[in-house]
C-alpha cells in the first residue's frame, strides 16, 4: 500500500514538473508574440493544472482550400504548427472518423454532415470564450439548421456545385444533359469528369430528372443511378481534387465541380468558365469543427486557430486564395468589389432560387451509398 502511495507521489511530482516545463515554453492562448518571448525566459505563471495548447495540430481539410500562408502567420504568432491532411468528400471524412481515426484537431464537414456528426456525438462543443471573433460571422450563418447558434462549428466558406468548361472549345452547357444524355460524337465525349462524391453525383442526376436531391424514393434513385451510368461512358473519370487542373491543362473540356475550384484554375487558364445549368445545382456551407476525440490541448490550439481565421484580414486572405464566398462579414468588407460582384461567387437571385442544399437522409444514406457503389462498379 505504502509503496504504491509513494510511487504515485513521485509520479504526481513528475507530472507537475512536466506541466510547469510545458507552461514555460508553450504560448498562452491570448499571449501576444512579445509576451510569448518573455514567457520563455520568465518563470511560469500558469497554474500547473491549466491546459496548454498543443504545439502541433492536424487539420483535416478539402484540398486547395486554404492559403498555406495562413499556417505560417498563425505559427509565427502562436508557435503552433498546423499540419494539413486532405479528404475528398464528406462521406470519406465521416467514414474515416467513424472508423476510429484520431489525432485530428480540426475538420471541415459541409452543412448536412455537420448535422450527422452532431447527432452521432462526433463533435466537441466550442468554447466560445476562446473564439471572440465569432462575432464577425454574418447573422444568416449563425442560426443554421444543422448547428443552431454555431455551438459546434465555425462557418468557413460557402459555394455552389455546377459545371466548369473551357469556353474557347465548348459552348456554355446550359443543361445537365451534357452529362446524362451525352453525345458520343461531341469533342468532349470522354473528356469530362464528375465529382467522386455519392451525394453530389446523385444531386446532379436528380436535378437533371427534376427530382428533389434529397429524395429517398427508390424508383427515383434507381432512375438517377441509370442516368449516372449513362454519363459514366462519357467520362474520363471521377475526380474531386484535380479536375480543375485537368481543365486548365486542356486534357478535359468539361467538369462537374465546385465554383471556387474553377475560379482558382482561371489563374492557369483564362478560358475556364463556370455555370449553373438551367435545372439548378447544389448550394453548401462548409464548416470548421473540432472532433470529439481531440485532446484538451489540441482543442485549445484548434480554438485559437478558429479565432485566428475569423480575423477580418485572415478571412479575406482565405477567400482571395480559394475564390469561395465567406460567411465572415468583417472579412467580406475587405474583399474587392470585383469579387463581391462575380456571379460565379454570388449567384443572382434567379439562380439562387434553383439551388438546393443536400440534407441528411437518415437510413437512406445507405441506399445512396449502395447505388453509388453500383454506379462505380458499372462498365
Ligand atoms: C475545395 C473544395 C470545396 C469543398 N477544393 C466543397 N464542399
Amino acid at each position: 500500500m505504502k509503496r504504491y502511495w509513494k510511487a504515485s507521489l513521485v509520479m504526481l511530482v513528475a507530472l507537475a514538473l512536466l506541466l510547469a516545463a510545458c507552461g514555460q515554453k508553450a504560448a498562452s492562448p491570448t499571449a501576444s508574440q512579445s509576451q510569448q518571448q518573455a514567457a520563455t525566459t520568465e518563470a511560469p505563471t500558469a497554474a500547473p493544472q491549466q491546459v496548454q495548447p498543443a504545439k502541433q495540430i492536424v487539420f483535416y481539410n478539402w484540398s486547395d482550400y486554404i492559403d498555406p500562408q495562413v499556417y505560417e502567420l498563425f505559427e509565427k504568432e502562436t508557435g503552433i504548427k498546423v499540419v494539413e491532411d486532405n479528404f475528398s468528400s464528406n462521406e470519406e471524412l465521416l467514414a474515416k472518423l467513424q472508423g476510429g481515426a484520431k489525432g485530428y484537431a480540426l475538420i471541415v464537414p459541409s452543412d448536412y454532415t455537420v448535422k450527422i456528426m452532431i447527432d452521432q456525438h462526433m463533435l466537441a462543443p466550442l468554447d466560445k470564450d476562446k473564439i471572440p471573433n465569432l462575432k464577425n460571422i454574418a447573422p444568416k450563418f449563425r442560426d443554421v439548421y444543422y448547428d443552431p447558434g454555431n455551438q459546434y462549428c465555425v462557418p468557413y466558406q460557402w459555394g455552389t456545385t455546377g459545371i466548369g468548361y473551357l469556353s474557347d472549345q465548348v459552348q456554355k452547357p446550359d443543361s445537365w444533359s451534357i452529362f446524362f444524355d451525352p453525345d458520343p460524337n461531341a469533342p468532349w465525349y470522354g473528356r469530362m469528369t464528375m465529382l467522386d462524391d455519392a451525394r453530389e453525383a446523385f444531386a446532379a442526376a436528380l436535378t437533371y430528372l427534376g427530382y428533389d436531391i434529397n429524395t429517398t424514393d427508390e424508383k427515383q434513385l434507381e432512375e438517377a443511378k441509370q442516368a449516372l451510368i449513362r454519363a459514366k461512358k462519357a467520362l474520363s473519370g471521377y475526380d474531386s481534387d484535380t479536375y480543375e487542373d485537368l481543365l486548365a491543362s486542356g486534357e478535359n473540356l468539361i467538369a462537374h465541380g465546385w465554383n471556387g475550384d474553377f475560379l482558382q484554375a482561371q489563374e492557369d487558364n483564362e478560358n475556364i468558365a463556370y455555370t449553373i445549368p438551367k435545372e439548378g445545382g447544389v448550394i453548401w456551407v462548409d464548416n470548421v469543427c473540432i472532433p470529439a476525440t481531440a485532446t484538451p490541448e489540441q482543442k485549445l490550439a484548434a480554438e485559437m486557430f478558429l479565432n485566428f481565421i475569423l480575423r477580418p484580414d485572415i478571412g479575406a486572405m482565405i477567400s482571395e486564395y480559394n475564390y469561395y464566398a465567406t460567411p465572415n462579414q468583417a472579412a467580406e468588407a475587405k474583399l474587392d468589389a470585383d469579387f463581391l460582384h462575380d456571379p460565379a461567387v454570388y449567384p443572382p437571385q434567379e439562380v439562387m432560387d434553383k439551388l438546393q442544399f443536400i440534407k441528411p437522409v437518415g437510413d437512406a444514406e445507405g441506399l445512396f451509398q449502395r447505388m453509388w457503389d453500383e454506379v462505380k462498379a458499372a462498365p
